[in-house]
């Protein structure tokens, strides 16, 4: 075995260990006057989406058969991102309104 890969290896997981719990972010979407904005994030899995309502009516974040995110008036909502992979979701109540979050 080479001693320059063991020490690689050992650095490699020293750095996993430090820094993958804190890793985990907190991407905010706001929604205002009926638009996601930015309209399409890059997150990682485990990542939070927080969505932050501006407008004084309920909407909602869904992906069919995924999830459904209720977004209260002046309120925030979340989700964690559980799986990989790139959704398009859009509002119940306003279904022009659509976002999309592109997961890694
Ligand atoms: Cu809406």
């Amino acid at each position: 075995m080479l001693p320059g890969r063991n020490l690689l290896a050992l650095t490699s997981l020293a750095w996993v260990t430090m820094f993958a719990p804190a890793h985990a972010e907190t991407i905010q979407v706001v929604v205002d006057k009926l638009v996601f904005s930015p309209a399409e994030i890059n997150a990682r899995v485990g990542d939070t989406i927080e969505w932050v309502n501006k407008d004084v009516i309920a909407h909602t974040a869904t992906v069919k058969g995924e999830w459904d995110v209720m977004i209260l008036p002046k309120k925030n909502a979340t989700l964690v991102i559980k799986k990989a992979g790139s959704v398009e979701y859009y509002c119940r109540f306003h279904p022009n309104m659509k976002g999309r979050i592109t997961a890694h």
